[in-house]
């Protein structure tokens, strides 16, 4: 039986990849590079550090340790400016009643992101009351696919793994779900979250019933 929902915010509960895009692309034209949507997915879900590095080979360039600091502080600027203006509006399909279910329902809830924005945008955005614990990138040390992030998670709402479940849009969180001895349910393309017990669009398609149906078992 599932007894906690784990849900990662950026691509899952929150559509933030646009606003991390435009900053790294900002950074990267003032560096005198192109960076692509399509590079941009090499960053989703990857920690704020890891993805100056990608940025950064992606362009041809080495920087020193306090060079790179002060770049990610810029980028990091920009993007909390983005997301001091997001509200309700952009909390995507399915994510609320689907939060509302599962607290009715009595299933705990628990936030596993990498981000350390993740406060501001779960209250710029009204989300943080459907919560029971919040674990972010100011709680972890190891980034996904480490396990920390949701281990954290389930020890917080008192679930062991085997009766949690991580909703994930990227590969590296999948991969962590799987380590964490937890369910998965990849939301995005079957192509790219192959590891996921089950791959849905979004969080319209899942229900408290269908996760009864998919983890009869647990
Ligand atoms: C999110 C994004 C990543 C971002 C990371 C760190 O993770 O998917 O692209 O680099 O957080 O964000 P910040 O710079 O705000 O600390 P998640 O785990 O919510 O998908
Ligand atoms: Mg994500």
């Amino acid at each position: 039986q599932i007894k906690a929902c784990l849900f990662d915010l950026d691509g899952v509960l929150v559509d933030t990849a646009k606003y991390h895009f435009i900053a790294w692309r900002e950074l990267a034209e003032q560096l005198g590079f192109v960076f692509t949507e399509q590079d941009n997915e090499r960053l989703k879900g990857v920690s704020r550090a890891a993805s100056l590095d990608i940025l950064l080979e992606i362009g041809g360039l080495t920087f020193s340790e306090e060079d790179k600091m002060r770049f990610a502080e810029q980028k990091n600027n920009r993007y909390v400016e983005y997301i001091s203006k997001m509200d309700s509006s952009e909390i995507l399909p399915g994510a609320l009643s689907f939060l509302q279910e599962c607290r009715e329902a009595g299933i705990k809830v628990a936030l596993g992101s990498a981000s350390k924005n993740a406060m501001a945008i779960l209250n710029n955005t009204g989300l943080t009351p459907y919560f029971d614990a919040i674990i972010d990138g100011t709680h972890t040390s190891a980034a996904k696919p480490d396990p920390e992030v949701f281990l954290l998670g389930a020890q917080a709402v008192g679930i062991a793994p085997e009766h949690c479940v991580v909703f994930e849009d990227a590969e590296a969180g999948i991969l962590a779900a799987t380590r964490a001895g937890m369910r998965s349910i990849g939301i995005g393309s079957p192509e790219t979250l192959s590891e996921a017990d089950f791959v849905v669009p979004s969080l319209a398609q899942v229900s408290v019933s269908k996760l009864g149906e998919w983890f009869a078992a647990v």
